[in-house]
């Protein structure tokens, strides 16, 4: 078994809260290595990375989250991923949407409405070095611009990006119509992981490892997105899973 677990993450990235989630479910001890945007980049390079999560053990790296949660699916078998054939396509169909959809859309609706420094500061410097901290105020201007322009944020793109969410909502709405428990069926799995981690932005579940912003001091169009994605049967599951399956962490 590895040891030496180390996450390498920008604190608000829901990426890598993902990976976050699976580690702490499988109650694995881990140092979370958060840094501040750019200064991930110098972190996760060092490992063959460019974008967070990266996962480093003393025998082997995972330099995106889905891989992080292979990996840890081969050191605990079944835990995260179920073998049954039967759900093999779903699985995939599902983990592909959300890592491709969802948490691109939820990631841009989100910067559409926060990209000020107010509201980043905390979401961004969370268990960072304090030199970053210190540093936030000179790079947020240039960091900023790159943010606006690398996840494409407009006047519309809110709202585009919300229709797109609504879309993977009403998939998810619709799987859960016959009763299931999770999107897999009966058992908790890394798809429902994967599911709730990337949808946390347009739900602010309390139990998140950042807590949520107060919903007052957001603009007002951003809470009716929140209100109105939090009560949809996708919504809600989501917000059930963090209460039942977002263990305490053990962190190093
Ligand atoms: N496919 C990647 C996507 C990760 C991703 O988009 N990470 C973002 C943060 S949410 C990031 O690192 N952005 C900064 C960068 O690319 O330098 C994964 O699942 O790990």
């Amino acid at each position: 078994m590895p040891t030496n677990f180390r996450l390498i993450t920008i604190p608000v990235s829901h990426y890598s809260e993902k990976a976050r989630w699976a580690l702490d479910y499988l109650q694995i001890p881990y140092q979370e290595m958060a840094h501040m945007p750019p200064f991930h980049r110098n972190a996760t390079k060092k490992h063959g990375g460019t974008s967070v999560p990266v996962l480093v053990t003393d025998t082997g790296v995972a330099t995106d989250s889905t891989d992080i949660l292979r990996y840890l699916d081969r050191l605990y078998p079944e835990k995260l991923y179920p073998i049954d054939p039967k759900i093999q396509l779903l699985s995939t169909e599902l983990e592909t949407l959300f890592n491709s959809t969802l948490g691109v859309h939820t990631r841009r609706w989100g910067y559409s409405y926060i990209i000020t420094p107010k509201l980043l500061y905390p979401k961004w410097t969370l268990g960072v070095p304090f030199w970053e901290k210190l540093l936030f105020p000179i790079i947020f201007p240039k960091v900023g611009k790159i943010v606006r322009s690398n996840f494409d944020i407009t006047d519309t793109s809110a709202t585009e990006s919300c229709r797109e969410i609504e879309i993977v909502f009403d998939r998810v709405d619709g799987l859960l119509a016959d009763g299931r428990k999770y999107l897999l069926g009966d058992r908790f799995s890394a798809i429902d992981i994967t599911f709730a981690a990337l949808a946390a932005p347009i739900l602010q579940p309390p139990e998140h490892h950042i807590k949520p912003t107060p919903l007052d001091v957001l603009p007002t169009q951003m809470q009716t997105d929140i209100r109105k994605a939090q009560a949809t049967p996708a919504g809600k599951f989501a917000l059930r899973l963090y209460q039942e399956h977002r263990y305490p962490v053990d962190r190093i």
